[in-house]
Formats: structure tokens, C-alpha cells, sequence
């Protein structure tokens, strides 16, 4: 009892951050609410291991693979917040992401055989790497049902491309990368022939093919070169995962496989299925792949090219030692390097072991050419025994294997067992155990995949939540499970639900390695990372309407988005016109997005700082169209909004003037510049706050002063315009003018404030 309140007392002074004199009644006050919540200690200690106080921030970012949702998932640790959904594959309308026309292209690039698709099944992201440790620059995914591969730019955490693969049918052993990212390797899953035509099934052995694609990464261009990629062809023996080879096997890299008995299915015609044909040998075959010399022979044109991609036939491969077979248990599934690069490590779905290969001992076996015969391709088969460092009993169903910083220190997802372990891989010998709920496909510990793990904390990504969470109807969310693993023993932190399935694989790195942008270049299409040719600046604000030889006619619109108001507010087109709107968002303080929702036309953008999109549709029926922002924005976020007024063909106004619906007189005119007046004078106060600081020494203030100078000289603007209405007699117009200066008013002093704020939050010093 005296140890429990000595702990508790511990607690509750660094959990509340109060002094041990004055923890008495936070003790108490913590009891209650343990008891009410029927919380135990050791729920406090994990409380106090994950739980973020508010304007905090993660040590690590994780990135996860959102399965058929398309999408990536990207989360905080140890809070598991999650930050952000990327669209990758899968149009995402909050992003704009397959909305506007800059996007839409991205997505068109990953159409495969003309055919437009809004899904994919990722299943593994891989950050780019430096020297075999992650640089927090790129992220990639593979799409397993239609095999392809994205980039994603991590100073924006943006889709930027997505190459499709010309040959493969289903592609599932990647992303991984190389250790300076030359390649990011995906091998094909089920066989299918290269050539796009119809293959009768009892030509399997013979035209079947599986393969695993070297894609170049251009890092400079920050995109993937298709055209310097390649495949190594490889027999129809269902492909897995791979990994790359590092520092030891740097060069080298390792790729299973779950059915080399070549089995083909039709369990609809009486013949045993696919599983049961699969699973029938005792061992299938890991590839060994020396990449490096792979593409030197494309280089020097011994390959060849089908579907216009670069092949290395199989006995070109074979011929110049670039493959090498090596049995590995029953159906195996993950293959992880280790950080040294001097170990493999595979694991049998249907084996209680887990295998690890010595990469020594399969360079001392190529070398000496030991080898235990060939495969039916003529590909050399190093002798199991040989190769093998040694195998460990770990549970029933072992799937992956991540690292621990502790040297030999591994984790190994325990499928059928619903477990963790623990174990020593230079050893061979288990350490500790956890039940996982439930059902852990891949786990992933921090930057658990380089050469150098961080070890911390370990996220079990389990397949299956069942009566973890409040139910939600059949469907039920993932479950990512923290775990604690800077002890002895792990220690289950946290039950994370994620709405979007499946998570297949997950990548965390320290948060501190990423340095993303808060805004854009002004003008900037973020999909090209180039400045866009629509860019339009304040004032220059214009709609064309231009029609071709044959009559055909489009209204471009080049318009501009601040708060609160979306320039131009009347957009007018002829029935059947192409309608293109270009807006850019001139805003250069930090969050400030601005939305684009158009009514009846599927139109949803999102226009960050600095950002221009595009939207193209054909105006196709009569009518009025409201327009309008879909982000909060200011306090006149509502007005934020226009028409688009499509009239019939050939229709024919009545009166070409726009009547105004209030009508304002001397008096009001003279009250609100009264007002107009008295706000200046807060403006000026918060001015002369920033300027008696070293204001110029926080960057994050110097944009919000230049955004307020800008609002500053649209408010001169204005006011010019009311004086001159008023000096005319037209109160009207005097009227709207004064309170558009106002309106410009606010919203300087909205951004002065901000920076008063962050100056006083963060210390700036008073300067003579
Ligand atoms: S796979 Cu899903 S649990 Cu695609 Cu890496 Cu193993
Ligand atoms: Cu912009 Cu609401």
C-alpha cells in the first residue's frame, strides 16, 4: 500500500507538474476518477506513456498503409493522433485530391489498360533513405490489386505520381527501397502472363510469369524514371515480400515466395483449391537477387524490352549470376535484412519457426557454387543447411520482423497466436511474449527497417478488432496496438481504432527528420511542383470567354480566393460552354485554406496558401449555380460566395444593370466611416506592439505582418473608392465601399493579433 501511494504520488507531481507538498488533493482527485473509471495503475502508467497535454507534439510520425481505401493513414507516436488521410490512389474531396484538374492528373497517370480507377490496396509504404537510414523526403506505396507505385513528397505530404506496371497483372512484395533509394522494389504476386493477351491455364509453367521491378528514383526530379526501371523475370511461383539488401548486402536483394508448386486452382470444377495446392511442399523458394549487377546488364542492353519496359530474361540473369534460389519453410511470408545486412530472416505462415539465413554463408556458397541443383528454369538452388544461420521456435503463424535498437533484438508478429515475440536472432533463442488483439499481421517499431531502429515502441497492426471497441455494425475498425518496448518485458500502451482498412504495413520516423512547407510559392501547382500558368495575382482578376472555328466556347475564369471573398463573385456562361475556373489563393499566413463547392457539378477544391487549382466542366444545363468556400475561414466565411449563371443559348437581357437590394444613405455612410475610424486606431496599437519588437527574427511573424500589409492595402483601396463615391453624392456605393475598407480592416487586425500572439508566446525582446 505504501508502495502504491508512493507511485501514485510520483504520478500525479509529474503527470499534473504540481510539487510533492501540493500533490495531496491531485492524489486524491486521481483516485476518484480511478475508481469512477475503473482505472488500475498500471492504466495510469500507460496513460502517462501516451497521453500528449494539449499543443503537444510526437516523437515519431507513422505512416500506414490505409489497404483498399487507397489511402495512407498518418499518425502520431506515442499519441496515436492520427494527422492526416494522403489521398494516394483514391480520390479524397477535403484535399481536393481527384477534384481538381492538377490532381486528376496524378490519379490519370495510374490508369491501367485505358481503364480510370478510384481505388487501390496498398499495402506497404517505404520513406526514402540516406545511407540506409530514412531522410523524411519521399514516401512510396504499392498497389497490390493493379500494380503500381506512388510518390508522395513529404514537404507537402502530397501525391505527385503513380506509375502503373506494364507487365504485371498484381504486385505485391514492395514498396522497399534501396539503401540511397536508387530503387524502390516491388515484386509481382500471382503469375500472369507479361503480354496483355489471353493465355490458356495449361500453359502456366511455360508463359506465366512472375518478376520483381527495379523502379529508378530520380531523386533530383523527385520521380520515378520508368524508363530506367526494370524487371527481373522470375518463374510463376506467386512472389511475396522482398526487402533490400544493406551495408553487408548492400547491392543484393531478397524476395520470397509462397507457391512454387505452380499450382493452379478450380475448385469450382472438383479440383483442390488454390490453398491446398499451395501449401503442399514442405519449402518454397526465397530469390536472391544481385540488383546492382541486374542493372548494369540493362545497361548494357542484355536485357529486353516487352510491353516497352526493360526485361532480364531469366537465363540471362541465371547466366551471369545475378539469381539464386534458396528453400525456406512453407509458405513463408515476410523477409526482413537485418540492420548489419548479415542476416535474413523469413517467416513460415504455416512453420512455428521463424528462418535466419546467414548472407555470408550464401556468398560462400554462391562463390564455392554449392549448389543442391537447379530449379526447372536453370536457376542454381544453394543447399538450405548451408545457407541457414539457425531457426527459432516463435508461435504458430510468425508473418514480419522488425528491429530493435538492441543489437540481435527482433519482434516477430505471431498471426494464428494472436502474439508478439521477442527473441534473439544471433542467439536462437526466445525473450518474452505479448497477446496482440487480434490477429497481427505486420508490426512496426520505430525506424524498425534501417540500419540504425530507434527500438521505444513497437504498433501491432492487427486484421482483426472484434469486441475491443464499442460495436459499429459488422464492419469493424482496424486496431493498431502501442506497445512499450524499452523494458524487459512489452508492455501494451494503447487500442488505436482506424476507420479505413486494411493496415498492412507501417513506416515511423522521427518527427524532427520531416521539415514540411506551411505554404506554397504564390501561384504553385502542387501536383507539377511548378509554378502554375494560371497563377493570378490580386487585381488581376479576369474571365474570357473565347469560342473555336467551330463554335465551341469556353469561360476561363482566373480568379483569386482571400477572406473572405472569392474573386470573381458572377461567373456568367452560355449553355454548353466549357467553364474552366483557376483560382489562386493569395493568402500567405499559415492554415488559412480556402474550399471551392460548386452546386450540381462535383466540384470540391482545396486551395491552400500560395496554391492555384483548376476546375473543368462543361456547363451542360441551364441555371443558377451557387459557389461558394467550404473552410470556415473568418468570421465572413458565409459571404464567401458567388454565381454561376448559365443562360439558355441565345438568351438576351432585359436590362444589363445589377440593382443592389438595401439602399444607404449620407448617414449611414458617415457611421460606418466613424467606425472604420476607430478600428484603425487597434490596428495601429498592434502595429506599433510588432515594430517595438525584434518581430524580424520569427519567420512565422514576418509572413503574418507581410498578409497584414497586404489587407492593409486593399482597406487604402477601398476607402479610396467610398471617399470618391461620397464625393460624388452616391451614399450607395460610398456605403458598400466603406464596409468592404472595414471588412479589409478586420482581417488585419484578425492577422496582427496573431502575430502579437505568437511574439508574446515565444519571447520576442522589446529593440530601441
Ligand atoms: S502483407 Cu498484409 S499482413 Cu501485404 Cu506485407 Cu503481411
Ligand atoms: Cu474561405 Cu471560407
Amino acid at each position: 500500500m505504501k508502495r502504491k501511494k508512493r507511485i501514485l504520488s510520483l504520478l500525479v507531481s509529474t503527470a499534473v507538474g504540481l510539487a510533492i507538498s501540493s500533490g495531496a488533493f491531485a492524489q486524491g482527485q486521481l483516485e476518484k476518477i480511478m475508481k469512477a473509471r475503473g482505472l488500475t495503475q498500471k492504466d495510469i502508467l500507460a496513460a502517462a506513456k501516451t497521453y500528449t497535454p494539449t499543443g503537444g507534439r510526437d516523437e515519431y510520425l507513422a505512416f500506414a498503409s490505409g489497404g483498399q481505401s487507397g489511402q495512407v493513414i498518418v499518425y502520431g507516436i506515442p499519441s496515436m493522433r492520427i494527422l492526416k488521410y494522403i489521398g494516394v490512389f483514391t480520390p479524397e474531396p477535403w484535399q481536393g485530391y481527384g477534384f481538381d484538374d492538377e490532381s486528376k492528373a496524378v490519379l490519370a497517370q495510374g490508369d491501367v489498360r485505358g481503364q480510370h480507377l478510384t481505388y487501390g490496396d496498398t499495402h506497404h509504404p517505404a520513406i526514402s533513405e540516406t545511407n540506409g537510414d530514412y531522410d523524411g523526403q519521399y514516401l512510396f506505396i504499392n498497389d497490390k490489386a493493379n500494380p503500381r507505385v506512388a510518390v508522395i513528397d513529404l514537404k507537402d505530404f502530397e501525391t505527385k505520381q503513380i506509375v502503373v506496371n506494364p507487365l504485371f497483372k498484381s504486385q505485391h512484395g514492395g514498396a522497399f527501397v534501396t539503401p540511397n533509394t536508387e530503387y524502390v522494389i516491388t515484386a509481382s504476386q500471382y503469375p500472369a502472363p507479361y503480354e496483355n493477351g489471353y493465355v490458356p491455364l495449361d500453359q502456366f509453367n511455360e508463359k506465366y510469369r512472375g518478376g520483381i521491378t527495379y523502379w529508378k528514383f530520380d531523386r533530383k526530379k523527385g520521380r520515378i524514371d520508368p524508363s530506367k526501371s526494370f524487371v527481373v523475370e522470375a518463374p510463376p511461383y506467386s512472389q511475396d515480400l522482398s526487402d533490400a539488401g544493406k551495408l553487408a548486402s548492400d547491392g543484393w536483394s531478397f524476395t520470397n515466395s509462397f507457391c512454387s508448386e505452380r499450382y493452379v486452382g478450380g475448385i469450382e470444377r472438383g479440383r483442390p483449391p488454390f490453398e491446398a495446392g499451395c501449401s503442399s511442399k514442405d519449402t518454397d523458394f526465397l530469390h536472391v537477387i544481385n540488383w546492382r549487377k541486374a542493372a548494369k546488364l540493362i545497361a548494357e542492353g542484355k536485357g529486353k524490352k516487352i510491353n516497352g519496359f526493360n526485361v532480364l530474361p531469366i537465363d540471362v540473369a541465371v547466366k551471369n549470376g545475378v539469381m539464386f534460389l534458396v528453400p525456406e519453410p512453407k509458405s513463408p511470408h515476410g523477409v526482413d535484412v537485418s540492420p548489419d545486412g548479415k542476416y535474413i530472416i523469413v517467416s513460415g505462415k504455416l512453420d512455428s519457426h521463424t528462418s535466419v539465413y546467414s548472407f555470408d554463408k550464401i556468398m560462400k556458397a554462391i562463390k564455392a557454387k554449392k549448389f543442391a541443383g537447379k530449379d526447372p528454369y536453370g536457376i542454381p538452388i544453394l543447399p538450405m543447411k548451408d545457407v541457414l544461420h539457425t531457426q527459432v521456435q516463435v508461435g504458430l503463424g510468425p508473418l514480419h520482423t522488425q528491429f530493435d535498437a538492441k543489437k540481435c533484438v527482433v519482434y516477430t508478429s505471431i498471426y494464428v497466436d494472436s502474439m508478439v515475440t521477442k527473441w534473439d536472432y544471433c542467439a536462437g533463442k526466445v525473450l518474452d511474449q505479448i497477446h496482440i488483439h487480434y490477429n497481427i499481421g505486420h508490426l512496426m517499431a520505430m525506424e524498425g527497417d534501417t540500419e540504425h531502429p530507434d527500438g521505444k515502441y513497437l504498433v501491432a497492426l492487427n486484421k482483426l478488432s472484434i469486441d475491443r471497441f464499442n460495436p459499429v455494425g459488422p464492419l469493424h475498425p482496424q486496431n493498431h496496438q502501442l506497445i512499450d518496448i524499452s523494458g524487459k518485458k512489452m508492455q501494451l500502451l494503447y487500442d488505436m481504432p482506424i476507420p479505413l482498412g486494411e493496415p498492412h504495413y507501417a513506416v515511423a520516423i522521427k518527427a524532427d527528420k520531416l521539415k514540411p512547407e506551411v505554404r506554397y510559392r504564390s501561384g504553385w501547382n502542387s501536383r507539377t511542383d511548378s509554378r502554375s500558368p494560371y497563377k493570378t495575382r490580386a487585381g488581376r482578376e479576369k474571365t474570357e470567354r473565347h469560342c473555336d472555328a467551330d463554335g465551341k466556347c469556353t469561360v476561363e475564369v482566373f480568379g483569386t480566393v482571400i477572406r473572405s471573398h472569392i474573386n470573381p463573385e458572377i461567373i456568367e456562361a452560355e449553355q454548353g460552354d466549357t467553364v474552366k475556373i483557376h483560382l489562386t489563393n493569395l493568402e500567405r499566413a499559415e492554415d488559412e485554406v480556402h474550399g471551392f463547392a460548386m452546386y450540381g457539378h462535383n466540384v470540391q477544391l482545396s486551395i491552400e496558401p500560395g496554391k492555384t487549382v483548376s476546375t473543368t466542366f462543361v456547363a451542360d444545363q441551364e441555371g443558377v449555380f451557387p459557389y461558394y468556400c467550404t473552410e470556415f475561414c473568418s468570421a465572413l466565411h458565409l459571404e464567401m460566395e458567388g454565381y454561376l449563371l448559365v443562360k439558355p443559348k441565345g438568351y438576351k437581357a432585359e436590362k444589363a444593370s445589377l440593382k443592389a437590394g438595401t439602399v444607404y444613405t449620407k448617414a449611414d455612410y458617415e457611421k460606418q466611416v466613424a467606425t472604420n475610424l476607430k478600428t484603425q486606431k487597434v490596428i495601429d496599437q498592434v502595429v506599433a506592439f510588432i515594430t517595438a519588437r525584434n518581430f524580424k527574427d520569427f519567420p512565422t511573424v514576418v509572413a503574418l505582418v507581410e498578409d497584414a500589409t497586404d489587407q492593409l492595402g486593399f482597406a487604402k483601396g477601398a476607402r479610396e473608392k467610398a471617399e470618391a463615391a461620397a464625393a460624388k453624392g452616391d451614399y450607395q456605393n460610398a456605403m458598400l465601399w466603406a464596409n468592404q475598407w472595414w471588412q479589409y480592416q478586420v482581417k488585419t487586425a484578425d492577422l496582427g493579433l496573431r502575430a502579437k500572439t505568437y511574439l508574446e508566446e515565444h519571447g520576442a525582446k522589446v529593440v530601441k
